[in-house]
């Protein structure tokens, strides 16, 4: 059985944040009803359009396992049908701008009214605060909750990364929300409120640059770069380009090719406890005895110089040569990856985690299909609704409207 199977979901959600969320919840097995636009839909369908007049992959890759009902909200007959699926859903998830459902008549104290039980979750841009009001996209989240001031080279400016993690990672803290909201519902019978900021998402991601900030009051921080290099830390965490997170240095590293593939690179970190191992492979052994390398705090100060002989040895190798040889040594490296080679990696098509979707505009294409895997609760990734595919199903089999009612709603434009 799907773990979320009996779960009926009433999804407003558009572009991306509100979208990751519905469709993880989709993956475990809830029914979720896409409420959209007539004649319009989530504008997302015409953006970054690569097959003319087809839904956009941009949709195509966010809507999975869905159903689309085409509804007005604004209508009065539009109105009185979504009522009654207010009253047959146990979770509505929106993520428009500030104030939009309040503005159709829809406030929380109104859905609580018609359904006691309604879990309703919501992504803003921001919390209570200043920008409350503010509409947000994945960058501004990004700049806002600080991954752009703590992303990029020292000297450089701030960069946004290309893992989207203001509207995705917002759509996984909400999906986390909903479910333990519907946990709590089992025991106390009641719906409640999910709100996530993207802001708040991305800080949470990012809560490492947060901590470094508290450190510095305490002095330089030693893992960047520039603590070996003397260069002195300002008031805020600084930018640390490829440094590792942790306390083990590493860095990106070029590999065999680097002069006309840009991805022919490795990541290297100088564990400590391999330390020993990572001499003999570059062909220092004398740097395992030698105080000026032998410990990692002597070993700050020299970090560039450690580096360049570690990428001397590394570009005569492919990146797929440096795993083979420093894994079995426990040396932690990773190859950087193209999109390209993920796409064709073999291991990825088998745990379903990069899958092949058929879809009867744009023929095949790949998606990346659900990355949490249960035991017991597969998820088949199934092609996105085209337009209204199911209102007229959804109509009959959820809310129970005749043939008659249905013609009428459609008549009238509500549908
Ligand atoms: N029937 C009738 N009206 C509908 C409707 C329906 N089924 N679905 C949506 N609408 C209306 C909304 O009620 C709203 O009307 P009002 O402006 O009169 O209240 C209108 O369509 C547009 O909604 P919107 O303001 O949310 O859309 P936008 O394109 O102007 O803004 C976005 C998009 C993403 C900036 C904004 O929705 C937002 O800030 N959302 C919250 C943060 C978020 O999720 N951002 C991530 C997006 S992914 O990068």
């Amino acid at each position: 059985m799907k773990a979320l199977e009996g779960v009926k979901i009433l999804d407003m959600t558009h572009v991306q944040s509100g979208p990751t969320c519905t469709q993880l919840l989709a993956w475990f097995g809830a029914d979720v009803l896409k409420v959209e636009r007539p004649g319009v839909g989530d504008a997302t369908r015409g953006q970054l359009q690569d097959v003319p007049g087809e839904d956009s992959l941009y949709f195509t890759m966010l809507n999975h396992n869905k159903r689309s009902v085409t509804l007005n909200t604004k209508s009065d007959k539009g109105k009185e049908i979504f009522v009654r699926m207010i009253e047959e859903c146990d979770v509505m998830v929106e993520n428009f701008a500030p104030g939009a459902l309040d503005r159709m008549g829809f406030s929380w104290e109104r859905i609580q009214e018609i359904n006691p039980r309604m879990i309703y979750a919501s992504v803003k841009g921001f919390g209570p605060g200043p920008y409350a009001e503010c509409k947000v996209y994945e960058n501004v989240a990004q700049c806002a909750g600080g991954s752009a001031s703590t992303t990029g080279a020292r000297d450089g400016v701030p960069t946004v990364t290309g893992a989207q993690i203001g509207d995705s990672g917002t759509g996984l803290h909400l999906a986390l929300g909903i479910v333990t909201a519907l946990f709590h519902r089992e025991k106390s019978g009641k719906g409640q409120r999910v709100e996530c900021a993207m802001q708040d998402s991305v800080l949470n991601l990012c809560r490492v640059k947060l901590r470094d900030q508290q450190r510095l009051a305490h002095g330089p921080l030693k893992e960047y770069s520039q603590f070996g290099e003397g260069i002195p830390f300002g008031e805020a965490t600084p930018r640390a380009l490829n440094d590792s997170g942790g306390g083990q240095p590493g860095r990106i590293l070029k590999c065999k090719g680097w002069e006309t593939d840009p991805d022919a690179y490795t990541y290297f970190i100088t564990q400590a406890a391999v330390w020993k191992n990572v001499c003999d492979v570059i062909g220092r052994p004398e740097w395992k005895e030698d105080p000026d390398y032998a410990t990692p705090p002597a070993r700050l100060t020299r970090l560039n110089e450690i580096f360049g002989v570690i990428e001397d040895w590394t570009m005569t190798k492919t990146k797929f040569e440096v795993m083979d040889i420093c894994n079995p040594l426990n040396i932690p490296v990773g190859p950087i990856l193209s999109m390209k080679e993920i796409a064709e990696e073999p291991s990825l098509r088998e745990t379903q985690t990069v899958v092949e979707v058929d879809h009867p505009g744009r023929g095949k294409y790949l998606t990346v299909g659900n990355p949490v895997k249960l035991s017991d609760s597969p998820s088949d990734v199934e092609r996105s609704p085209l337009l209204g595919e199911h209102t007229d199903e959804i109509l009959r089999d959820v809310l129970g409207m005749s043939d008659d009612e249905i013609a009428a709603a459609k008549s009238e434009g509500a549908v």
